[in-house]
């Protein structure tokens, strides 16, 4: 017979035995993906509309610029694919421009969040109506398989610099995962953010409203109404910092005072020394030579890249 506490594990999300691992540790870290609860998915929606958060509106000010110019580099008679989806708003710039060309249009969008995917078909299907919308409910960090099942030439999304949360060699895992179930002139494109001045990147991660410090927090705040936990989030500071050597923006949360916190879903006690960080996320800001670098080790060739006037943003496309 299960004891009292396996039955409340089994009771608990996956992700607790990453928290665990996570927070067991020195450095104490926990997994980015964490913030995506619907809660954080709404601060994430926020920082997008901020006046420091450059990325998402130059990424879509690219996309509108050069929608044409993207889909004629892509070639004929497309199937489009996005991987994380989610309700699709940024990818009507390029199926706008894609029903004009073609007489027919399938999208298959991927996203874990089935109630996002909804909203993307209710969104796209009264929009487009020469569209076909399938949607795929799924995490694509293990690769698609059921991609390599779709006819015709295929150009897959992966826009809104999402590879950035990604260490490289996992970046490069991804895109291998997903290549292989590409054909032959199949494509993809790449969203990315660029390298560039700290005095850009630091205020852009750690913005004078401190929603970005809510949405850092709020991965605590997931952990005490999903787990029980008792973290104080008053007790803690959000940090963003600039890793040049590795090209990448740091996010922690800085413990202020060194009480412990307790996890009754994992009966783990979580001891801070004042000061201690919890490592919760970063942020891959590339370089041209890093982006040739990572296609071209996962089997793909850049061969065009779309940026604004201060180069801050980058759409690349590359070829199977
Ligand atoms: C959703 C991964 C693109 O890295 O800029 C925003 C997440 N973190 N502010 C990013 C994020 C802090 C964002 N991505």
């Amino acid at each position: 017979m299960a004891t009292s506490k396996q039955l409340q594990l089994l009771e608990y999300p996956a992700y607790a035995l990453e928290v665990r691992e996570g927070l067991s540790g020195a450095p104490k870290h926990l997994p980015a993906k964490l913030f995506y609860d619907e809660v954080g998915s709404q601060l994430f929606e926020q920082i997008t509309e901020l006046p420091e958060y450059y990325l998402t509106r130059t990424e879509r000010s690219i996309l509108e610029r050069y929608a044409a110019d993207i889909l004629r580099q892509a070639g004929a008679n497309l199937t489009l694919v996005e991987l994380g989806a989610g309700t699709a708003t940024k990818t009507c710039v390029l199926i706008e421009e894609l029903v004009q060309r073609q007489s027919r249009t399938l999208f298959y969008p991927i996203d874990v969040s089935a109630s996002a995917l909804d909203e993307a078909v209710r969104n796209l299907a009264g929009q487009f109506p020469s569209l076909r919308v399938n949607p795929i409910v799924g995490d694509y960090t293990g690769g698609v398989p059921a991609l390599s099942r779709i006819s015709g030439r295929k150009l897959v999304l992966y826009i809104g610099s999402s590879i950035g949360n990604f260490e490289p060699p996992q970046a490069i895992r991804l895109l291998r995962r997903i290549r292989q179930t590409l054909r032959a002139g199949d494509a993809l494109l790449l969203g990315a953010d660029f390298a560039k001045s700290s005095k850009v990147l630091l205020p852009a991660y750690d913005d004078a409203q401190g929603v970005t410090a809510a949405f850092n927090k709020n991965i605590l705040a997931r952990l005490n109404r999903e787990l029980d936990a008792d973290f104080d989030l008053d007790a803690f500071r959000h940090i963003a910092l600039w890793n040049r050597r590795c090209s990448r923006m740091e996010i922690y949360l800085e413990r202020l005072a060194d009480q412990p916190a307790f996890i009754p879903a994992l009966d783990l006690d979580v001891h801070f020394k004042t000061g201690e960080r919890i490592h919760t996320e970063n942020s891959y800001k590339y370089t041209d030579a890093m982006i040739e670098s990572i296609l071209r080790e996962s089997g793909f060739q850049l061969e065009h890249t779309w940026c604004d006037r201060k180069k801050w943003f980058g759409v690349h496309l590359a070829r199977v």
